[in-house]
């Protein structure tokens, strides 16, 4: 059977692990060992309990195993480079790599040097931890997975089907880099906004911050256009870029977003994986991105704090 390895047991590597395991074999990998036992709130608010295997990267180094069909990387954005190296030496360098992560760095770094295929992930499906043995599956949305050369679609459309089986509503695209910089302009519209201001989403709306809101997405627009991706719903420009973000702010109103989340757990924030690539196009096509800066330098000192 083919293994699969997930690494990084947050709260989608774990839910992950919990949907492949009845189909497969799914082994989770993290700095630190889990409880075998391990519980699944579904969203209909089940309880479920199973075992998953955990190992640490230090212990497959000295116990090797089989090398798995497919690594999946369910790290935050900043981690996914070190967590590959730590497991690089004890799997095949021809084994595909499933990256999950949010924003645009690691993803165009790892498609570079990794000699096997890197497939990449974007999904919005919601889940929380409880603990180290306990996981919350908050809400269902669909996964879309493709690789940015657009050279393995068979292997994508395998592994899209057997999420799809484990639950996950999962389809194999051949347009994952506009999908992931999509995301990113939104992350980028929301989420320094709220974690600087300690707000939850829907308090976007007001006064206070729709100026502000309205910059971010003026100069993302415009970067995004040099990017070649299109507005999205077949829209025109910056205004279908700032309906799209209104739309993700009504929807998740009552959400704290991830990265408040790391603000408030003091923890370094995926302001170089969302704001990063955004300041970078800027600076390299000649484009205005003052308030993303602005919104950089903001977090950063924040977090140089903790
Ligand atoms: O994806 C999100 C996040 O929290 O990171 C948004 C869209 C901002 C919803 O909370």
């Amino acid at each position: 059977m083919t293994s699969h390895w997930i690494l990084g047991p947050g709260a989608i590597g774990r839910l992950l692990a919990h949907s492949l395991s009845p189909f497969t074999d799914a082994i989770l990998i993290g700095r630190r060992a889990l409880p075998e036992q391990q519980h699944l709130t579904t969203p209909e608010g089940e309880e479920r309990i199973q075992r998953l295997a955990s190992f640490t990267a230090a212990e497959l180094t000295s116990h090797p195993l089989p090398t798995p069909g497919f690594v999946h990387i369910t790290t935050k954005a900043m981690a996914t480079e070190a967590a590959l190296a730590s497991i690089a030496d004890v799997v095949a360098p021809t084994t595909p790599l499933v990256l999950w992560q949010n924003g645009f760095l690691a993803q165009p770094r790892i498609t570079q040097t990794w000699p096997g295929p890197v497939l990449c992930a974007t999904t919005t499906q919601g889940a929380y931890l409880t603990g180290d043995d306990g996981v919350v599956h908050a809400g269902r949305g669909p996964t879309f997975i493709g690789d940015l050369d657009n050279q393995h679609a068979g292997l994508e459309k395998a592994l899209a089907a057997l999420l799809s089986e484990a639950g996950f509503t999962a389809t194999a695209v051949s347009d994952i880099r506009q999908r992931l910089w999509q995301k990113l302009a939104v992350n980028a519209a929301i989420n320094p906004l709220v974690a600087l201001n300690g707000v939850r989403n829907g308090e976007l709306r007001g006064d206070a911050y729709a100026g502000r809101l309205a910059a971010v997405v003026k100069e993302v627009a415009a970067i995004l256009k040099q990017e070649n991706i299109a507005p999205p719903n077949g829209g025109e420009g910056k205004n279908a870029w700032l309906a799209l973000v209104w739309q993700v702010v009504e929807n998740t109103a009552n959400n704290k977003a991830s990265m408040l989340q790391d603000i408030e757990a003091r923890r370094p924030t995926e302001r170089g994986a969302i704001l990063g690539p955004l300041i970078d196009s800027a600076e390299r096509h000649g484009l205005p991105c003052g308030v993303l800066k602005e919104l950089n330098s903001e977090l950063a000192k924040l977090e140089a704090e903790f």
